[in-house]
């Protein structure tokens, strides 16, 4: 992909694509200044890029972004995922993974059992635990897993438990978050998933997941974490009944939580998957969409350190791409995935790493383990 140094290269360039990017894009010029500088935009030239920008057009500013903060590398590790219940007590219309308490077909995995998963995972540098909010788990066991993990695997990175679960923990063992934190920072956990902020839109929320914790909550939840020296990712769950001005809003939310906190480790566009879940009337995003919102994703949230490429819901060949508009980091091996095997009825194949090595050299990028 060419790069843009300023548009007098970009009108020179004689890529057919790059010159119809840059008529169609003239309008737009000051804001792709802005972006290169890596200044902040303001809301409605951040909406007008978005809308109005060309596909070629953001990637190119995007990968530039990326470039600047990264430049060739491209981030992955070895880890695997450990999705240790679908039951959960709340309904979100978007998720074809849970189980309501009672139903056919719930799981509960053994502490020992998910060792035992780890275990056979050679040369493992992190564990990423998610799972629903099961009423019949206790407390200590989200401890208990976290300790067990930790004594066995003294080295490993452990991601668990969203800001979701963290309130569920603090609602059902009646102790704040933040000692919830601390209980589980001192068992030997290392970061949070992004997972559970889906929009920032209370329209959205009324709709789809009305008895999931409130934006606010979650903000406050990783905000603590942050405080308490726990990093934090952020996700966007995109592609369904949102706005794009719902989107930009969303980024900048986590813009300026980011501006104070500077917590937020890693941010994941979740392209919505239509199968298998109350939403399967809605077709889901485009590559268009899902490339255009990883590219605003990148320039507006120039302040974080990494975007990732989440191959599990993207797909392998749109991540690679991904990787050209505006992401740095492939995630990993993760090897099993409960979520997107349950809506898609097929398990997630492990993609080894020097299979995604192979994938960022494709792109003329430089694979660094993490
Ligand atoms: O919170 C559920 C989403 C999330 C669907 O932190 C769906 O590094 C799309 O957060 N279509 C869990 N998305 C996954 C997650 C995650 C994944 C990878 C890396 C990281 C990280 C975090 O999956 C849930 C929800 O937002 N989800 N259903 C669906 N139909
Ligand atoms: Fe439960 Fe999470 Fe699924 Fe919502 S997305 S129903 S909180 S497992």
């Amino acid at each position: 992909m060419l790069v843009i140094e300023n548009f007098s290269t970009l009108k020179e360039d004689k890529s057919l694509i790059l010159e119809e990017a840059f008529k169609k894009n003239r309008n737009l010029e000051k804001i792709a200044e802005k972006v290169l500088n890596l200044e902040p935009l303001d809301f409605d030239s951040a909406l007008r890029l978005y809308k109005g920008g060309d596909l070629f057009f953001l990637g190119e500013l995007a990968n530039k972004v990326k470039e600047k903060i990264h430049g060739k590398n491209y981030y992955y590790t070895i880890n695997r995922h450990i999705n240790y219940t679908n039951i959960c007590a709340i309904d979100c219309k978007f998720c074809g993974y849970h189980k309501r308490p009672g139903e056919e077909g719930g799981y509960t995995l053994k502490i020992d059992e998910i060792l035992e998963k780890l275990k056979a995972t050679p040369g493992l540098r992190e564990v990423h635990i998610v799972g629903g909010l099961n009423p019949k788990l206790p407390y200590e066991y989200y401890i208990e897993l976290v300790r067990r993990i930790r004594s066995t695997f003294p080295e490993i990175h452990i991601r668990a438990y969203t800001c979701v679960e963290i309130d569920w923990l603090s609602r059902i063992s009646g102790k704040s978050v933040e000692e919830v934190l601390k209980e589980l920072k001192s068992a030997g956990l290392n970061s949070i998933p992004g997972g559970g902020a889906e929009v920032f839109s209370e329209r959205i929320r009324a709709e789809l997941y009305p008895t999931k914790i409130s934006s606010e909550r979650w903000i406050e939840i990783a905000k603590t974490a942050h405080k308490l020296g726990i990093p934090t990712n952020a996700t966007l769950l995109f592609g369904h009944i949102e706005t794009d001005e719902e989107i930009i809003e969303h980024l900048f939310k986590l813009r300026e939580i980011q501006e104070n906190t500077k917590g937020f480790y890693c941010f994941i566009p979740l392209a919505f998957i239509p199968e298998n879940n109350k939403l399967s009337y809605l077709p889901g995003p485009s590559a268009e969409k899902i490339l255009k919102t990883i590219a605003i994703s990148r320039i507006i949230l120039n302040n974080f350190p990494h975007i990732k490429a989440y191959w599990v819901f993207l797909g392998i060949g749109l991540s690679q791409v991904a990787l050209l508009w505006g992401a740095d980091h492939f995630h990993g091996t993760v090897i099993e995935e409960k979520i997107s095997e349950a809506m898609r009825g097929e398990p997630v194949i492990k993609l080894p790493p020097y299979e995604i090595e192979k994938l960022i050299r494709e792109i003329g990028g430089e694979p660094v383990l993490v």
